[in-house]
């Protein structure tokens, strides 16, 4: 069997909510609905204002602030992301139509995003009624179908019933002019091809959940269906809003190879941009057709094998159940005269951050019963495009003690950057373990006692093991001496002589805080409110972390 045919007993959906905060608003007040609408980001230096997120201050009818999120009915008549408030008012009020303009809410001199986050989760709530859910961002996750796909397949004796909304559906290569989905389904039996069947009723099932999602919450999705998770995604935006997407298994050459390489879900950023240079190509068909043996030369052999599949459109890898985001992360951009300059600066602004991340973190372990072990700063600074991240063990979740070890982090960084300015700011925590068991193994071994709650924040202590540690004495010697706190300066030899577990822990902290195969930290994105970070949206992750190789990549490669 080939690997083509054994991912064909798969059946993945990707799901987009369509213009998820300019949603959220109409659904928190319905007179919304149907009007063209746009988010505005809230930004201190402008014309905007503190609001809590019932304050009816936040509904305006000018602003200057930029928009993150517009409603469909706005985009008819031009507005985009980013555009200002009262530009895109102008631009529909040419067209003789009046935009409504809702600024996020805020909290601690930033944007809250905790209505958002609360609706997310409603959806994914239901979404998640027929099979495993893996939380992607905000507004968007995996589903599993295969499961419900067969059950239905076989209830229907193998043929599969069309879904609802048929007129909503689109079949990859399927001409709208021969009859789309429609004709698709009606096709005779004998021209049904590989896994055809099981996509057919796993998209149904697909359309019945987002059909779900509208009539008990009212919000509208956009989904991708295939036979693994890269082409959904790829998919899932094609037809936008409310619309779904299937891919069979003989569209996959014409809508994957013509694509530029870097569309490919995870092969947007720096490492994409360096294969394509390296291999001198541009597109996904130029990257398939590369032999197998030149792109081993460039790239090792697990990721040459691993790259060589993508191309073709193979993706082995499984939705996992998760519903529950993998960090929890606030953030804040410092733009023109608001760069911070000063220790003093920096720090009112991680005590702010810290009482923000200090309050969800209560929330979601009084919810989801988990507390983080891993506490990452992200940094951007003046004159680089790329941010950089710090990571050290989170000892307390309290607003004191995350803000002292955060500004130690950020000493460390300043200490050889004479002039430096930070134009941006995050804190993430992640590494979540379940909260009953108390402190992880991590820092249960590296950490000494923390102090009582209320205690002056302490700066973060050099990796040091607890005295009590039996059996680690040597070890704990060398490890004080040589394993601090930031991945860059991570000693190999000392990782290495670390017991297995606390090995794996750290390598995966780091490649979390990390967010993905080259180094530079996760970004404080620029004109989003509270940034992608806040939202809860994870950068996207090479699913080859695993791969033989990784490990040394982890040992050897710098921070930018
Ligand atoms: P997206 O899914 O990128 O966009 P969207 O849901 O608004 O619209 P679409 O139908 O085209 O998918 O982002 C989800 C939400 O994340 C968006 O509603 C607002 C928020 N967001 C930011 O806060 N900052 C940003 O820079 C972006 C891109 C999104």
């Amino acid at each position: 069997m080939s690997l083509e045919e054994a991912q064909a007993g798969r059946v993945i959906a990707h799901i987009d909510l369509d213009a998820f905060y300019a949603a959220v608003e109409v659904h928190r007040a319905p007179k919304l609905r149907n009007q063209p609408l746009g988010v505005v980001q809230y930004n201190p230096l402008g014309d905007l204002q503190s609001f809590g997120p019932d304050d009816p201050h936040r509904h305006m009818n000018s602003s200057n602030g930029s928009l993150i999120a517009v409603s469909y009915e706005a985009r008819k008549y031009g507005v985009k992301r980013n555009m200002r408030g009262n530009e895109a008012r102008q631009l529909c009020a040419q067209a003789g139509m009046e935009l409504q303009l809702v600024q996020v809410p805020t909290s601690h001199g930033k944007a809250d995003l905790t209505l958002y986050r609360q609706m997310s989760k409603q959806v994914m709530d239901v979404l998640s009624r027929l099979s495993i859910c893996e939380r992607a961002s905000i507004d968007e996750c995996y589903l599993d179908i295969s499961a419900e796909a067969a059950r239905r397949l076989a209830a229907a004796s193998g043929h599969p019933q069309p879904p609802v909304n048929a007129d909503r559906i689109h079949v990859a290569g399927q001409v709208q002019a021969e009859g789309g989905a429609s004709a698709w389904w009606a096709r005779p039996t004998e021209a049904w091809g590989c896994g055809e069947r099981l996509l057919a009723a796993g998209a149904a099932a697909v359309a019945d959940l987002r059909a779900a999602v509208h009539s008990e919450l009212g919000f509208t999705t956009s989904a991708g269906i295939a036979h693994n998770k890269i082409l959904a995604k790829l998919v899932s935006g094609l037809h936008k809003p409310a619309q779904q997407t299937v891919v069979p298994l003989a569209a996959v050459p014409a809508l994957l190879f013509p694509l530029p390489v870097g569309r490919l879900r995870q092969l947007g950023g720096k490492f994409g941009d360096q294969l394509t240079r390296d291999l001198g190509i541009a597109t996904v068909g130029e990257l398939a057709s590369v032999p197998l043996a030149r792109l081993e030369a460039a790239v090792g052999e697990a990721d040459a094998q691993w790259l060589s599949q993508l191309a073709r459109g193979i993706d082995l890898e499984e939705v996992k159940e998760r519903r529950l985001p993998q960090s929890i992360s606030c953030g804040k951009t410092f733009r023109g005269p608001t760069q911070l300059r000063t220790l003093a600066g920096v720090n009112k602004w991680l005590v702010e951050l810290g009482k923000e991340l200090e309050e969800r973190l209560a929330a979601d372990r009084a919810a989801n019963e988990r507390t983080p072990q891993l506490l990452t700063l992200g940094l951007n600074h003046s004159g680089a495009a790329a941010g950089v991240s710090r990571s050290c063990a989170l000892r307390k979740p309290t607003a004191a003690v995350i803000a002292a070890d955060a500004l130690a982090l950020v000493k460390r960084w300043v200490a050889d950057r004479p002039g430096w300015a930070i134009t941006g700011m995050s804190l993430a925590s992640s590494n979540f373990t379940a909260a009953p068991t108390g402190a992880s193994t991590i820092t249960r071994f590296l950490q000494p006692r923390v102090g009582t709650r209320g205690a002056p924040a302490s700066p973060p202590p050099p990796m040091q093991p607890p005295g009590a540690a039996p059996g680690r004495g040597a070890l704990a010697g060398r490890l004080s001496a040589a394993l601090p706190y930031n991945e860059q300066d991570l000693d190999p030899e000392a990782l290495a002589a670390l017991p297995p577990d606390i090995q794996r822990e750290l390598r995966l902290a780091f490649m979390a805080s990390r967010g993905g195969p080259l180094r530079g930290g996760p970004a404080v994105t620029a004109g989003s409110a509270g940034g992608r970070l806040g939202a809860g949206r994870a950068p996207a992750k090479r699913a080859r972390a695993a791969a033989p190789g990784a490990m040394e990549r982890f040992l050897t490669r710098r921070t930018g």
